[in-house]
């Protein structure tokens, strides 16, 4: 990060260290219009926060040190930023809605290939919903299940539960990403051979968990159906790895591809995202392309001050590096959105989960934030007393939207009214005073007392659509990014991920071999011991 400027950070900090957000707000009743951006949507009121104008600017200004924009234009051209992998990255390209869109990788427009997947998710998709696409035995598909894990899980999960209101009732969805046998299990007894669609999304096809559960799903397949000639009709393949999947025993004519400039976590816009497009058809697809498309362009144009991620991405940094904050919470108010915060999850820590820089040093300073969340209001019963009035900083999103897609008395302005009083408490607290206003008796004053001063940002939609839903996610992917190019870390690497692959087969032969190696720490040994004593091996 810049020295410099984040000197000057770190002295605005000190010199407002006791101003609160009550003391902001008074000094400035024109606050909250000055900090709210509207994109693609999507409003947000970051007024909340422990900023003004000197302190916004210094912060734009570590943006603009950084060469933020032009690492901007770098990842949306196609250049090879994802360096210890050598490979571009292109998500925006899987959603760019120009129909006169070129972007290039290796000399190679990549935009034909993007559109040509595309175009042919939506045929096989048309034919699974209209029923034209039979099963072996001649059935329909009613029940699709996606294998997959982390990225080629995620997001579909994440998407399918937010879009449900879209969904084709009549079509069950289940996804399967543990290799506990139980996932699989569980989700077999809710299905019927004839009438199940199984995408095995895999970006490498080597997963050892999804090739498990492939393959174990092909054998229940053929059992049940009586014939191998029943897999063509029954599987289908996401990957960027034909050879693999041939090898697997699905037609590659039945497999959709993509390609190594998209990371996994971000691939939801991609094949990936066939499970999604066979639930709200092909047409709510393009939607959710056009919605990310827009905060994309927004992104990428939008002034930094009036750049929704770019925002967002500054203020994380201010609590994380200015104030100490370990962690970040996302609260959607909105049960459609229950799986959100589980897939910010894994995007923020896997991306800036990173302890060295760009050139293998050491960090000598915070990078990402263990970010977490549920939904509200559930989570009021619960973790928020720890926001409120426990010893942690936790700067929070609260999401939410203005119309219910079902609105049952009123229930909604309940919901709604919560998110927006639960900013407002954790910014302004209550003060000793007003309690024993309120009649509270003084040796209780201490206990009730809400120091407030906790920053919020409140984002708020009319209604979660799929153009929402993709906005949203390209806003966090942003922001995201905004972060790594200002902590100077690679955020499209995953080593930590390829190691717990690479972990796991070592142990997996001492479990089953007939001899153990005793290779492992005298933990690990015992561990391997006592279980393959209890197992009778
Ligand atoms: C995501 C990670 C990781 C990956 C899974 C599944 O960015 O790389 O979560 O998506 O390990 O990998 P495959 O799609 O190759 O099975």
């Amino acid at each position: 990060m810049n020295q410099e400027v984040w000197n000057k950070i770190d002295s605005l900090i000190d010199r407002d260290q006791a101003k609160t957000l009550k003391e902001r707000f008074a000094e400035d009743p024109s606050r909250a219009g000055r900090y709210s951006i509207e994109a693609a949507g999507w409003f947000l009121d970051y007024s909340k926060n422990r900023i003004d104008d000197e302190m916004m600017s210094a912060l734009i200004e570590l943006a603009e040190k950084s060469n933020l924009k032009a690492e901007i234009e770098k990842m949306f051209t196609g250049e090879k930023i994802n360096a210890t992998e050598g490979r571009a990255v292109l998500h925006t390209a899987l959603r760019n809605c120009d129909p006169a869109a070129k972007v290039f990788v290796d000399g190679k427009d990549v935009m034909p290939d993007v559109r040509e997947v595309l175009a042919r998710m939506g045929e096989f998709s048309d034919k699974v919903r209209s029923g034209e696409w039979k099963g072996y035995t001649g059935k329909s598909i009613k029940y699709v299940v996606n294998i997959g894990i982390g990225g080629s899980d995620l997001g579909p999960v994440m998407a399918n539960i937010a879009l449900t209101p879209y969904s084709k009732r009549d079509m069950k969805f289940f996804f399967v990403s543990n290799v506990d046998s139980t996932h699989l299990a569980e989700t077999l007894l809710s299905v019927e051979a004839e009438e199940t669609l199984f995408i095995v999304a895999s970006k490498t096809f080597t997963t050892q968990e999804t090739m498990s559960n492939a393959g174990a799903a092909r054998e229940w397949l053929v059992g049940k159906l009586g014939s191998e000639a029943a897999v063509a009709r029954h599987f289908v393949a996401v990957s960027t790895a034909a050879r693999e999947v041939a090898d697997f025993g699905i037609d590659t004519a039945n497999m959709f591809g993509f390609w190594d400039w998209v990371g996994g976590r971000y691939s939801l816009p991609s094949a990936i995202g066939l499970s999604l497009m066979l639930s709200i058809g092909k047409e709510n697809y393009a939607k959710l392309l056009s919605g990310y498309y827009a905060m994309d362009c927004h992104f990428r144009n939008a002034p930094f001050e009036k750049n929704m991620p770019v925002v967002m991405a500054l203020l994380g940094i201010l609590y994380a590096n200015g104030y100490g904050a370990e962690s970040y919470c996302i609260l959607p108010y909105d049960q459609y959105l229950s799986r959100f915060p589980a897939y910010c999850q894994q995007m923020d820590m896997e991306s800036n989960g990173k302890s060295v820089d760009k050139d293998g040093k050491q960090v000598t300073y915070t990078t990402g934030p263990i970010e977490w969340g549920e939904p509200g209001t559930n989570g009021q019963h619960s973790f928020y007393q720890l926001i409120h009035q426990g010893t942690h900083l936790i700067p929070c999103d609260f999401i939410g939207f203005s119309r219910t897609h079902n609105p049952i008395g009123d229930l909604h302005d309940k919901l709604m009214a919560n998110l927006f009083a639960q900013t407002e408490a954790l910014a302004f607290g209550k003060t000793a005073e007003e309690c024993r206003a309120e009649g509270v008796s003084e040796e209780l004053v201490p206990f009730k007392t809400f120091e407030g001063n906790r920053p919020t940002n409140t984002l708020l939609a009319d209604e979660l659509t799929p153009e929402t839903l993709g906005a949203l996610v390209a806003l966090y992917e942003h922001k995201v990014f905004t972060q790594g190019v200002i902590w100077n870390v690679y955020s499209f690497d995953q080593w930590g991920v390829q190691l717990g692959k690479v972990l796991a087969k070592g142990v997996l032969s001492d479990l089953v071999a007939a001899v153990p190696s005793g290779k492992h720490d005298s933990s690990t040994n015992q561990l391997i011991a006592r279980y393959r004593k209890a197992v009778g091996r």
